[in-house]
């Protein structure tokens, strides 16, 4: 399937279409005038639907150093290793995009950006701006370690102030004593094929683990029973990320929750959403930032305005660059270039004067071809406004990290 309006495009037409079948069948019941008039208000909300497309969901993973985060999406980037060296530590956010393959008709969503998020005591700047940024959240959790790590409350404790709903890959199930592996399986089905005693095993470490949730106050179920749209209730999906088992329940739940619970905040609109997620110095090109851009649209040539260590940043973009399909942003490969990106995307953009970028701030498009506009004037009015001071704390809050 197409990204955006492609996707919904083609759903709202069709649904346009037979509402309007639906309407026109009551028309000969119920009295012509009165069915047109129902008929109508059917197809100008199906319009709406047409007119405004539902955005990918931002996805971030949160959890301990170690839980898997950073291997849970290897494996859905396809990136299998049989026996994996422990891997390096993630120390930035990272972004990845997938278009979403719609194996069932009722898939609206064009794609899933997810945030790969450090687990590091020290990171938690990097795991706030996640938060802020996602619209629903996985939190990777270790099933061996029995107890939550400091990182893990620390992420939950930033998604309740956030108010964002999360769902728990409860990860390294291969690991549970006598667990037989089903590469890819879905977890009930793996389940089934256990032995009692690996069967015993896991579900006593559940009961465990959920009543260590209910201890942070967060009532947790294991996915196949939650129907909990108030969305009051957690789903855990015991997952593998060596294997495989249960990443297929991790996307069913993702697209579940979303479109269940979240359609109205991921209404495409056009109006420019866009944060810097992170400031890279790209060999040969300078220093570029990499952004989640969420709603609007960007052009190579936008003079944009973004916040500085040392004040507003005024520049234009010279280049616009995404990954590879399914391939981290920054994962060294060859890029995607670009003279116009639409939102929900993660984009390299290149321009000159970045080196002081914030990350964690937001970019902003000066209107194209305004020459009307006051470069001085701008730079003068930010250090009176309400961002310098969002600044300063940033800025202090970083500097206590390091
Ligand atoms: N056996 C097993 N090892 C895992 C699993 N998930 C991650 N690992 C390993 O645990 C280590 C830490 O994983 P990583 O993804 O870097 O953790 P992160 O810090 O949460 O990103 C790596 O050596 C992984 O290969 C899993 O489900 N099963
Ligand atoms: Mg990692």
């Amino acid at each position: 399937m197409g990204k955006g309006a492609s996707s919904s495009y083609s759903g709202g037409d069709y649904s346009l279409l037979s509402l309007i079948d639906e309407m026109n069948s009551k028309s000969a019941r119920a009295g012509r005038a009165a069915a047109e008039a129902e008929a109508f208000a059917a197809a100008k909300a199906a319009s709406i639907i047409i007119e405004n497309p539902i955005r990918a969901p931002i996805c971030s993973m949160l959890g301990h150093m170690g839980s898997g985060k950073t291997t849970l999406l290897d494996y859905m980037r396809g990136k299998v290793v049989p026996n994996p060296p422990p891997s390096n530590s993630t120390i930035t956010n990272s972004a990845t995009y997938f278009e979403m393959i719609p194996y069932h008709q009722s898939i609206r969503l064009p794609g899933l950006l997810f945030i790969d998020t450090p687990g590091q005591p020290l990171l938690t700047v990097s795991r706030s701006l996640s938060t802020a940024l996602c619209d629903i959240a996985i939190l990777v959790v270790d099933i061996n370690k029995y107890t939550l790590q400091p990182q893990t409350v620390e992420s939950i404790d930033l998604l309740h102030s956030r108010n964002k709903y999360f769902i728990v890959a409860l990860n390294h199930i291969d690991q549970i004593s006598g667990w037989k592996s089903f590469p890819n399986a879905p977890f009930r089905k793996s389940y089934h094929q256990q032995s009692s005693d690996a069967q015993k095993l896991f579900s006593s470490t559940f009961r465990k683990i959920i009543a260590e949730f209910k201890q942070y106050g967060i009532k947790a179920d294991m996915f196949l029973n939650n129907n909990d749209i108030l969305r009051q209730t957690v789903s855990i999906v015991p997952t593998s990320a060596i294997s495989g088992e249960g990443l297929s329940d991790i996307k069913s739940e993702l697209i579940k929750w979303t479109q269940k619970t979240m359609l109205n905040q991921l209404t495409y609109t056009d109006q420019l959403q866009c944060t810097v997620l992170d400031v890279k110095l790209l060999q040969g090109h300078g220093t570029a930032i990499n952004v989640v851009l969420v709603n609007g649209v960007l052009h190579v040539g936008d003079q944009i305005a973004l916040c500085g260590t040392q004040g507003q940043i005024l520049t234009s973009i010279l280049a616009l660059w995404t990954a590879l399909p399914h391939k981290e942003l920054d994962a060294k490969a060859h890029y995607i270039r670009h003279k116009e990106i639409k939102g929900v995307n993660a984009v390299k953009i290149l321009a000159k004067g970045l080196e002081d970028a914030i990350a964690g701030t937001d970019l902003q498009v000066l209107k194209r071809g305004d020459d009307s506009i006051d470069i001085i004037s701008l730079e003068q009015e930010s250090k009176d406004d309400s961002e310098d001071n969002i600044l300063k704390e940033i800025l202090e809050a970083m500097k206590a990290e390091l």
